[in-house]
């Protein structure tokens, strides 16, 4: 490592005075003036986990869903996966360090993880849309020539796209092609193959309705829809030729708001969706004859994946495990739905999507979403195996399911949830079963529910367990909320801190939403109250 060049390098990209990050949930992310020393950070780590893994590591440029003029970065590891949590608290530590401490940070995480500083290193960088994002992702190249990493600059590229290349190239291309070419390809003839029974007969083109959150899914599907083009027709809008990204748009909003993005035409009972800001959350909704806003979010989306997947692997009959993973903010008649109906089993992990990943990474057959729209299915090696043998050898009906299922396996993005991917998944399946989005709600109906903010003088002042569900820290809290929660019918609510925003989130759902919004307000104040709430005290009403 050539340390003085780092520093010298650095001076380049100062550290703001004071300013202290946290490798969260989701990377780093913060208002963009103040990033660029942790992009040029994040590249020399970036070096060092590819000479350690001796893989292609990844690095993303993007503030996802926030306003347009923040930004962050994550780093992807070897099969495309989130960072590992060990070497979240050593990209802490490094971007925190002050100027002159680098050179030994550097030393520092080398030794502790036993860092090979010979091995060859290789980056892939990508970037979302915001105006900032060119010029912070330069900072990340300065960082890894610094330390003599190579790297393949893709430029702009949505959040799945990148997990998508790193895992491509650390796979010698077993995976798929490591272009956005091989990415489009891949993934479309997979949904050509998977849906041609259901379009064979005369032209049922379909029509979606894409809000692209004036992001960067508005450039890749524009690119990609030829690709697929005889199955499906996407429309899209807020394509980021006028309004501002994930401004009154986009999944996040959508989902939060419980109302239509602003900038999509409508028509009654016709599906649309939302991406967010890098296209890695999706979500739908229609509005019917009536003019009634309905939404379907990640939960629902779970729930009809997870029921055409039972039926394949029913007629394959092969024994092969499914398992569904949810978070608490999975709405009550869903996981009911999905244990008491459908019989698939149901875990709940802490929220962030390298939870959920793992969990399903478990089971043969692993589908994992948040309610918010972020999820995707992990088939594992022995259940593909399986199901690429079955659908060589097996007799006719069993085959026919299996070489579906093999299709669905490249179907699905198995790094990361993926906007596009999960869109097209959700087509296919409507397609073939010929439901309506109005069927497809009609599945169950959503328990009202209700989310809040509280501000506190210290949120980490708050400590969870049982999957964010129970309160154990500070005392007393829990207590609260069980006396609350008895007051109503089919009522559930838990608080956790949030791991982005400076902020504790509350969840309530109930049997009404008159008794929700009551039973949210009622918790708020409790924290405000138990948890050293600051400025002003929770109001009652929305
Ligand atoms: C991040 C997470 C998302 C989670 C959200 C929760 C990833 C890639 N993204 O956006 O999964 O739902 O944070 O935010 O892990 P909160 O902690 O502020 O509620
Ligand atoms: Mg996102």
């Amino acid at each position: 490592m050539d340390l003085d060049a780092v520093t010298k390098q650095s001076v380049l990209h100062a550290k703001p005075d004071g300013l202290i990050l946290q490798y969260g949930t989701a990377g780093f992310r913060t208002k963009a003036e103040h990033l660029d020393h942790v992009m040029f950070r994040m590249g020399l780590l970036a070096v060092l986990r590819s000479k350690q893994t001796k893989s292609a590591i990844g690095v993303m440029v993007t503030a996802s869903h926030n306003p347009e003029e923040d930004n962050g970065v994550k780093l992807v590891d070897p099969l495309g996966e989130m960072l590992a949590a060990s070497w979240e608290e050593h990209a802490t530590c490094l971007a925190n360090a002050e100027e002159e401490h680098l050179p030994r940070v550097l030393v520092d995480i080398s030794e502790k993880a036993a860092v090979d500083l010979h091995q060859d290193a290789f980056v892939v960088i990508g970037r979302d849309t915001r105006p900032s994002s060119e010029k912070l992702s330069q900072s990340v190249i300065d960082g890894v020539t610094v330390l003599g990493g190579q790297f393949h600059d893709y430029g702009l590229l949505t959040t799945p796209q990148l997990h998508y290349m790193v895992f491509c190239r650390n796979s010698k291309g077993q995976y798929g092609k490591a272009t956005v070419e091989g990415y489009y390809q891949k993934l479309s003839s997979a949904f050509v193959e998977l849906t041609k029974q259901a379009f064979c007969s005369g032209d049922d083109r379909r029509t979606l309705r894409v809000d692209c959150a004036n992001g960067i899914g508005a450039l890749k599907l524009a690119e990609m829809r030829h690709y697929f083009s005889q199955g499906l027709s996407v429309q899209l809008f807020n394509d980021g030729t006028k309004g501002k990204l994930n401004h009154l748009c986009g999944a996040d909003f959508v989902k939060s708001h419980q109302k239509p993005p602003q900038g999509i035409e409508m028509r009654a009972n016709e599906r649309c969706c939302s991406f967010d800001g890098d296209a890695d959350r999706i979500v739908y909704y229609y509005h019917d004859a009536d003019g009634q806003f309905h939404l379907i979010d990640g939960d629902k989306i779970a729930t009809l994946i997870s029921s055409f997947l039972k039926e394949l692997l029913l007629e394959i009959g092969d024994g092969l495990s499914l398992g569904v993973v949810q978070t608490a903010y999975a709405n009550g008649s869903s996981t009911r739905y999905l244990e008491e109906v459908m019989k698939v089993p149901v875990y709940c992990t802490k929220t962030g999507v390298k939870h959920l990943h793992h969990k399903a990474q478990e089971f043969d057959i692993g589908v994992y979403f948040e309610a918010n729209g972020h999820g995707t299915v992990l088939f594992s090696k022995a259940a593909e195996t399986k199901i690429k043998q079955l659908a060589k050898e097996s007799e006719d009906e069993k085959r026919k399911a299996a070489k579906m299922l093999e299709s669905i396996i490249d179907l699905f993005n198995q790094t990361i949830g993926d906007a596009i991917s999960d869109m097209l998944v959700i087509e296919a399946i409507l397609a073939l079963k010929g439901l309506t989005v109005q069927q497809w709600d009609a599945l169950y109906t959503d328990l009202p529910n209700r989310q809040l903010k509280v501000k506190v003088a210290d949120r980490q002042g708050i400590s969870t367990t049982d999957a964010e569900r129970q309160v154990v820290r500070p005392p007393g809290l829990q207590e609260a909320i069980n006396a609350l929660v008895k007051k109503y019918r089919l009522s559930r609510a838990f608080v956790r801190p949030s791991g982005t925003e400076d902020i504790v989130r509350v969840y309530a759902e109930a049997d009404s939403q008159e008794n929700t919004d009551s039973l949210a307000y009622e918790v708020s104040l409790a924290v405000f109250q138990l948890a050293g709430g600051i400025g002003e005290r929770p109001q009652r009403g929305f």
